[in-house]
């Protein structure tokens, strides 16, 4: 038998930057995004006599496959908790991403997600949606958001409480702006790790996205885009400068990211109503309302490295594809 699951990467409007907890990933604060309707992770989990980890057709060794084998560890735990006799087996895992990993797409959170997922059910878990999504953190913090549809909500607390559920938002597009390749100077784990160590706006960063991310809910609630789109992109600047605070300060932003920020203002400013965010690197993604989407993709396409802007919309969480699906 094989167990198969897809999950797609979700953009966040509210940031998570800065655990409480390592292991268990708990995060300091909540946060809020929507997941996106493309650049699907695919993830087969077979039981085998080993484990194996398979990514985009490259067998993978060393820390990569660590962190795959160290889920899969937790997941058999769980199996053990229900007495399953899948406890002990080993197994393989074959993951496409689908994505183009250069376009600054988190594809730990869809890995992850869809991993909890074809995981769990091969080794005979039955889980709720909010067991998976608290699974799904221990992989990476920002799967635990990926398991839900369209809109969600990350709860901080503890290994119990802090998982992700949906939340109702009006909808909206996320417009893909890639403006560089190549692999990031500082992983997200280490940059919120040096975050939290040395930069002294920490303490203003948890409280000031408590406070944020209470005032996302409502905006979500009421469906008003302008209030989430401002919010969301306030929130990413004070990411980027609480990080940026650090010592030796560490920028994910660079110029033609800041180019992109400034032709966004300047389609407000021309009646155009689009707002910015960007996570741990360079590449920058618009909010819109659905009617302007293209007219703001047709706006920032010239500002990217390869002339193309991709519109995306809020889509599924993790899902079991049946034979036949993938
Ligand atoms: C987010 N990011 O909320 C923020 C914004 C990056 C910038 O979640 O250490 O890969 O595996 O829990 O989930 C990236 O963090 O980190 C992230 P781990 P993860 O989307």
């Amino acid at each position: 038998m094989t167990s198969t699951a897809r999950a797609y990467p979700n953009i966040a409007l509210v940031k998570y930057w800065g655990k409480a907890d390592e292991d268990l990933i708990l995060p300091v604060a909540g946060s809020l995004s929507m997941t996106l309707d493309d650049y699907p992770t695919t993830t087969h989990v077979t039981l085998a006599d080993e484990d194996h980890f398979n990514l985009n057709g490259t067998d993978q060794e060393g820390k990569v496959s660590a962190r795959v084998f160290a889920f899969l560890d937790l997941v058999r735990d769980l199996a053990r908790e229900r007495c399953l006799d899948t406890a002990n087996a080993s197994a393989t895992v074959t993951s496409v991403n689908e994505g183009p990993t250069a376009a600054g797409m988190a594809s730990s959170a869809s890995g992850f997600a869809a991993l909890a997922v074809a995981a769990s059910k091969e080794y005979g878990l039955d889980l709720d949606l909010r067991d998976l999504s608290r699974l799904a953190r221990r992989g990476s913090g920002s799967a635990s958001r990926s398991v839900i549809d369209r809109f969600a909500v990350w709860h901080a607390g503890t290994d119990e409480s802090s998982f992700a559920e949906q939340i109702d938002a009006p909808d909206m597009a996320m417009i893909s702006v890639p403006v560089a390749t190549g692999e990031k100077a500082v992983s997200s784990r280490q940059g919120m790790v040096a975050t939290a160590t040395t930069s002294p706006f920490y303490p203003a960063w948890i409280t000031s996205t408590e406070e944020i991310l209470l005032e996302m809910i409502a905006a979500c609630q009421a469906g008003d885009f302008t209030t989430i789109g401002e919010i969301a992109e306030v929130h990413a600047t004070r990411m980027h400068a609480v990080i940026g605070a650090s010592r030796p300060s560490i920028r994910y932003l660079n110029s033609a990211s800041i180019d992109v920020f400034d032709e966004i203002s300047q389609m407000r400013r021309d009646g155009l109503e689009a707002y910015g965010t960007a996570d741990a690197g360079p590449n920058v993604f618009a909010i819109s309302r659905v009617e302007d989407a293209q007219a703001v993709a047709d706006r920032l396409a010239p500002l990217t490295r390869d002339g193309e802007a991709k519109i995306l919309y809020p889509g599924r969480g993790a899902h079991l594809l049946s034979d036949g699906e993938a």
